[in-house]
Order: C-alpha cells, then sequence, then structure tokens
C-alpha cells in the first residue's frame, strides 16, 4: 500500500507537472544548543510530508517529465552508510535501501546534492525552493542558479522563477487526509490525558514546572515525541503574559492555572489550553471571566463549517467577549464603540484561531482575493479567545486584576460542520471541577 508520503509527493508532482516546475525540498540542518551539543533533531515539515524520513542531510528533489514519453522522477539525497559514524551517533537507512523503504525513484549521496543539481535542474524554467529558511542552503541556491543561467549560452532555457512552496506545497498541507487526521486524534487524546493529568495534580506549593513535568512526561510516554511547542504552565498573573514559558514559579491557593500545551505525534501538533482553579474551585470573580471566554469559544465554534469566512470566527468571539466585558464593566461604551476604538484590547489582545497540522501555526494562507477565505472540509484550526486582566491596570476594580482566562480547542471542518479534536478534556465548569477533584477522563465520559 502507498504510504501517506508517497501520496503526498505524488499530489505534489502532478501538481508540479501541471506547472512544468521542479522542486528541491531540503531538511532541516541541526542546530546546536550550545558548545558541540545540538538540540533534538526535527525535519522540517515540507520535508517530512513528502518523505516521512527523520534523518538530517537530506534533500527530496522532485523532476516532472519534461516531453512526451518522459517520466516524473523523484530522487532523494541522503547520508550513505557510515560503520563509524553509526556507532557514535545512530543508525542510518543509507543510499541503497531507500528506494524500497520509502518508495523513491532514486536516492543519491547528499555529498553529491549541489554537484548533480545543475544537470538535474537543467531546462526547468520554474522551481520551487524556500528561500530564507537556511542561509547555507540559500547560498548553494542561489550558486545554483548562476551556474543555470550560465549554460544558456548553450541554448538550455535558465530558471526565470523561483516558487514559494505557499504557492502548491502549502495549500496541500492545510487540507488534511485521513491519515494525517488518524496522527492528529492520536495526539488529540494524548494531550486529553496529558491536561487531565494536570488538573487532578495541580495543588497549591506544587511548581509550575512540576506540572510541565507532567505533561511532557504523559507525552512521551504515551508515544508522542513530546511538546508540539513551548509548554505555558502559568499560575495566576502569570496568564496574562501569553508567551510565558518560564514556569518557575509556586502554584498558590485561589489563582487560575493557564495551561497551553500539545503533544506532537508522528510529527502532527495538537494545540490545546485550559484554565482552572489551583485549589479546584473557582472564585466570584474568576468563575465570571471564565464563563465569558466560554462562551465566546461556543459562539465561534459554532461558527466553524465549510463556507464560513476564515475571519468571521473570530468576530463571533470578539463581539461575545466585548459584550460581556460591558457587562461586567470592564469596559465602557457602545460595542460599536468598543471595536471601533479597540479598547477591548486591552484584554483580548490576539486573534481566535491559526491553521493547525504539522506546524503549530500551520502553512496555508488565510486570505485570498484580498478577503478572509472561507473554511473548507479537511482543514484544521484552532477556537482560543481569551480575557486577561493584568495585574497593573488602574482602571478595573481590584477583583478582576491578575485574572487571565483561555480555553482552546483544535476544530477539524467537515463536510457537515466541524468536529472538535480536542472535546474530550474538560471544559465545562463542573467537568472541570471534577477533573480537578481527581476524576479521570474515563469518569467525566459517563
Ligand atoms: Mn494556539
Amino acid at each position: 500500500m502507498e504510504s501517506m508520503y508517497t501520496h503526498h509527493r505524488r499530489r505534489l508532482l502532478d501538481r508540479l507537472t501541471q506547472e512544468r516546475t521542479a522542486a528541491v525540498i531540503p531538511t532541516a540542518r541541526p542546530k546546536v544548543r550550545n558548545h558541540d551539543c545540538d538540540y533534538r533533531f526535527r525535519p522540517t515539515s515540507d520535508f517530512w510530508y513528502l518523505t516521512g524520513f527523520a534523518e538530517p542531510g537530506a534533500c527530496l528533489v522532485l523532476l516532472p517529465p519534461q516531453s512526451e514519453g518522459q517520466t516524473a522522477r523523484s530522487i532523494l539525497f541522503l547520508r550513505p552508510r557510515d560503520v563509524e559514524q553509526e556507532i557514535w551517533n545512530g543508525k542510518r537507512l543509507g543510499i541503497e535501501a531507500a528506494p524500497e523503504a520509502l518508495g523513491v525513484d532514486e536516492a543519491h549521496d547528499s555529498a553529491d546534492l549541489w554537484n548533480e543539481l545543475p544537470e538535474l535542474l537543467s531546462g526547468y524554467e520554474r522551481i520551487l525552493y524556500r528561500l530564507g529558511d537556511e542561509e547555507e542552503d540559500d547560498r548553494h541556491f542561489i550558486a545554483l542558479l548562476k551556474t543555470l543561467r550560465g549554460k544558456a549560452r548553450g541554448g538550455v532555457r535558465p530558471p526565470v522563477r523561483v516558487i514559494d512552496p505557499a504557492e502548491y506545497l502549502h495549500e496541500l498541507r492545510l487540507i488534511k487526509d485521513r491519515d494525517e487526521l488518524s496522527a492528529m486524534r492520536k495526539a488529540a487524546a494524548i494531550t486529553a490525558e496529558a491536561h487531565a493529568a494536570a488538573m487532578a495534580s495541580a495543588a497549591p506549593g506544587l511548581g509550575e514546572q512540576q506540572i510541565e513535568a507532567l505533561l511532557e512526561y504523559t507525552f512521551r510516554r504515551r508515544g508522542g515525541s513530546g511538546p508540539a511547542y513551548g509548554t505555558i504552565v502559568a499560575g495566576g498573573a502569570n496568564a496574562c503574559i501569553l508567551h510565558y514559558t518560564e514556569n518557575d514559579q509556586i502554584l498558590r491557593d485561589g489563582d487560575l492555572l493557564l495551561i497551553d500545551a500539545g503533544a506532537e505525534k508522528e510529527g502532527y501538533a495538537c494545540d490545546v489550553t485550559r484554565t482552572f482553579p489551583v485549589g479546584g474551585r473557582f472564585s466570584e470573580p474568576q468563575r465570571a471571566i471564565y464563563e465569558l471566554v466560554l462562551r465566546a469559544q461556543q459562539a465561534a465554534i459554532e461558527k466553524v463549517r465549510p463556507g464560513t469566512p476564515f475571519d468571521a470566527v473570530h468576530e463571533a468571539a470578539l463581539w461575545v467577549i466585548v459584550d460581556g466585558l460591558i457587562e461586567l464593566g470592564l469596559c465602557r461604551g457602545s460595542r460599536e464603540e468598543i471595536l471601533e476604538e479597540g479598547s477591548y484590547k486591552a484584554f483580548f489582545m490576539h486573534r481566535t484561531s491559526h491553521w493547525l497540522g504539522l506546524d503549530v501555526h500551520d502553512c496555508g494562507a488565510y486570505h485570498q482575493d484580498g478577503k478572509a477565505r472561507p473554511l473548507e472540509p479537511g482543514m484544521v484550526l484552532t477556537v482560543e479567545p481569551g480575557i486577561y486582566i493584568s495585574p497593573d491596570n488602574p482602571d478595573v476594580e481590584e477583583r478582576w486584576r491578575g485574572i487571565g482566562v483561555r480555553i482552546e480547542d483544535d476544530l477539524l471542518v467537515t463536510a457537515e460542520g466541524s468536529e472538535n479534536l480536542t472535546a474530550a478534556i474538560p471544559k465545562e465548569l463542573d467537568a472541570v471541577e471534577a477533573a480537578c477533584a481527581g476524576a479521570t477522563l474515563a469518569e467525566l465520559r459517563k
């Protein structure tokens, strides 16, 4: 059976064939953490989507036919087997095994990549390549363009367009197929277990980092590759720092705890935020803010269906939040005035949604022809409104200060409407309080 990666490659090659475009898609380069230690290697998402191959030092080259009778070629450049290197740094697939293992037509030594490309790309006027990701690759690529232009005198047509993957590849990635959704459901199941464990375990006196450790332990223990992005465990007013990742403070009774954390599985991200009381019970002001954010999220989720413009999801959440802020006395004026002046941005300063997939902020255009694009079946987006009241805000009553709430789920657009991939994670007030009291996901489903 064709793997999902071969399927993705074939779909891209169909498009490249129509457009007479060759593609050069390198994976990531290892990144130094400090001195002689690297971060754990993660392929680029484009490369992973097309190969499922996790070794560094590789590049995929796709060559559509240039004339009748020719066939398309997929060539993977990768590191050769090396007994000495493999003892130190781990096993390599090797050039001989790659075509069979990965379904590519040919495999070549990655040391020859930039030397072979002038010949391989000869005659293609359009080349798909992402400039700006890796300077060293970019330098090689620019030198390659010069070499190809030099061949023009010999009658070979030189490249006239370098095309960003956004145009074809990222549009493919935006619509998830069955295999991708299967990986995303696994990531969601792992994430659900981690959030439930965090709710059951958080208690006054524990450190944020202990909850972070529990989340990431669960991600790895359940077979995820780890967190899909920097885990946020923000107690009390730390929740008002949107990208708080220090996670080094002590949890206090009476505070809320905001956790934004998701597992990565087979390269695919889950992205979930829950906010719950450290001591297990919401205070009145916390409850009022929580209920408002939950209502806003539900209004936004109801908008998720084919045909809804992307921006309408945010607007639905925003209107509920603005009306609620007026009701609670946190904003003054009419809805129209507040929207016009943007005074709500003191409390809700980010947007409600982003695409989700191999990248947590996944690729794919949000606008088309100057307008917000309509949602289509197979797209996955987050819905994550929030309200954050700065501890230093002098314009609000003291009881509101330092409350930060965000609620985030991952929504798949279906033919009929939507499916909430992360619905199993407690979110209604009583379910959250039950989970904080130790109820498991299985008990909460009853
Ligand atoms: Mn998100």
